[in-house]
């Protein structure tokens, strides 16, 4: 359906066509980064779920390989669902993954490549007497779901941890392994915390409290913080939480209750869910992926016969200037498809106004911005006890003493349709500052059959520090990071006018107390190849 064309991304992966979910296994082998996805062959909804698998140099440009897993044994039959990998220290894949049975009770198996030689692992090997686990007693057969990449414990053995729930409290079970063939549940839980219902695609990885690189599974001792990451199913967002990991008794505890996983902090303030992480020993960091799906119908979905993309990876690392939060960061291949720039130095923006920043084309676009209030205005400015909540506060036209102001991205001239991007700064009853990065969708579309919803939270800001974020948008996908990413937003926008050429950039100010200075550069994106695979072309 060439109608709705212009939503299609241009350097996110996507499949050709039909539906996509999680992201499954993803891993460097043998100078590839591969990537397997929860994948409906048959069409543009969720069902008939099988892995669907490609290959990339660089994480950006993408050759689609042939499907990895179908569902054609008793014990996936209903679905070759989530999973993830394990590179063992001699070489060896590990592929751990749900299925779901001819009787839909939710079991894990093994699979391994059927060739190591072949660095596009193309072919994969169930193994014959799977599943190698059931549902424990206690634990009801549709509740257990989605292995974790396996670590080591200090005596050698595999352990992975697998999302289930007791009652409504979300729970992490823990198995060790040493051949991934049969496993020894331990009684305890790595964690549980209740009232937060199912927890899907469990993450568990170390960061270093020290240096900027990512970190092997594995790895842990004093100078390493633990995340633990839930999917939760009851309200589809993806929380984290920063802690510390026993390993003698099993457990995770978060640093700051307030924080606990499946409460606090959310990766993503937008649409992202079922993500998981993965070491990249090919550059020593920690790279995330996110499953974006759509906020428009399910019939435009199958209109325009695709829905989902995938985020572009970004690696994670522990913010050490707070200690108390993440940093996502969009991998630095994606700059490899930066064209032309503009820039454009210490614009002030006037309370009200409304500036059109003259690009030429404004729907492939990379926008590092930095933004400056007025001193007198912050000292002048009253104090407050409200208060802001990015989803209840009225969005992007709603004026403050000093926000919002930022970013209109994929606007059309008229301003009938625009997706603001924002800070709004509130000065707290103590004095303090406060920060919340946000994004509307209320007017970003004149399609009637999406979703309008205003995302976002707050995001620390030190002494010192600009305000700064960063965007990237592709068509329909719009992601954007504040401080650095400490807190991230990823929105869909189906706009109907502001496609093409006709789609432009502006600065935007509602604060009514403050003129902002505002300082960008903005790149085109180049397209990314993300193709079919054919054995005899060069790559
Ligand atoms: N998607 C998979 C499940 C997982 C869910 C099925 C999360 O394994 O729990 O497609 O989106």
């Amino acid at each position: 359906n060439t109608m709705l064309s212009w939503q299609r991304t241009s350097f996110h992966f996507q499949p050709e066509k039909n539906w996509m979910n999680d992201p499954n296994g993803p891993m460097y082998y043998k100078g590839w980064y591969h990537f397997f996805y929860q994948y409906n062959p048959n069409g543009a909804v969720w069902g008939d779920i099988v892995w669907g698998h490609a290959v990339s140099r660089d994480m950006i440009h993408w050759l689609h390989l042939p499907l990895a897993m179908v569902a054609d044994q008793w014990y996936d039959s209903n679905g070759v669902w989530t999973g993830s990998a394990t590179i063992l220290p001699d070489g060896q894949v590990i592929m751990l993954y749900t299925g779901s049975t001819n009787e839909t009770v939710q079991v894990q198996n093994l699979a391994y490549p059927a060739d190591l030689n072949d660095p596009l692992l193309v072919d994969w090997i169930k193994y014959p007497a799977n599943p190698v686990l059931v549902p424990p007693p206690g634990i009801l057969p549709k509740d257990f779901r989605d292995p974790t990449t396996a670590w080591l414990t200090s005596e050698g053995k595999w352990r992975i941890t697998i999302g289930s729930k007791i009652n409504k409290t979300g729970v992490a079970l823990v198995y060790d392994t040493v051949d991934f063939k049969t496993y020894e549940r331990k009684e305890d839980l790595l964690d549980a915390v209740p009232g937060t219902g199912m927890w899907e695609c469990v993450d568990f990885f170390p960061v270093s409290m020290k240096s900027e690189n990512g970190l092997d599974t594995s790895v842990n001792g004093e100078e390493v913080k633990h995340v633990m990451k839930v999917s939760l199913d009851d309200d589809r967002h993806d929380y984290y939480s920063l802690g510390n990991y026993d390993e003698k008794k099993v457990k995770f505890t978060a640093d700051d209750l307030k924080n606990d996983v499946g409460i606090g902090l959310r990766y993503d303030y937008g649409i992202f869910y079922a993500s998981k992480t993965f070491y990249d020993q090919k550059k020593d960091r920690r790279v995330l992926w996110g499953w974006i799906g759509e906020s428009d119908s399910e019939y435009a979905d199958v209109a325009k016969g695709w829905a989902s993309v995938q985020s572009i990876p970004r690696i994670v690392k522990l913010d050490k200037k707070t200690g108390s939060n993440l940093l996502q960061w969009p991998v630095a291949e994606v700059e490899s498809l930066r064209l032309k720039s503009d820039e454009f130095k210490n614009l002030k923006v006037k309370p009200g106004s409304v500036v059109s920043l003259d690009i030429d084309t404004a729907t492939q676009l990379d926008i590092l911005a930095e933004f400056e209030i007025e001193k007198e205005a912050l000292e002048k400015t009253a104090h407050s006890n409200v208060e802001y909540e990015c989803s209840n506060s009225g969005g992007a036209s709603k004026r403050g003493a000093l926000g919002p102001f930022g970013l209109y991205v994929l606007a059309d001239g008229a301003l009938s349709e625009y997706t603001p991007v924002y800070f709004y700064v509130v000065k707290g009853s103590d004095g303090k500052l406060k920060t919340s990065f946000c994004s509307d969708q209320s007017r970003s579309s004149l399609a009637n059959d999406v979703h309008k919803q205003i995302y976002g939270s707050v995001v620390p800001v030190l002494e010192g520090e600009k305000l700064s974020l960063r965007i990237l948008v592709d068509h329909s996908i719009v992601e954007s990071f504040a401080q650095g990413g400490r807190t991230c937003i990823t929105s869909r926008v189906y706009p109907t006018r502001a496609i093409y050429g006709a789609a432009r950039l502006f600065l935007f100010n509602n604060a009514i107390e403050t003129n902002v200075t505002a300082s960008l550069k903005v790149w085109q994106m180049n397209s990314a190849f993300i193709r079919p695979y054919h054995p005899d072309q060069k790559s």
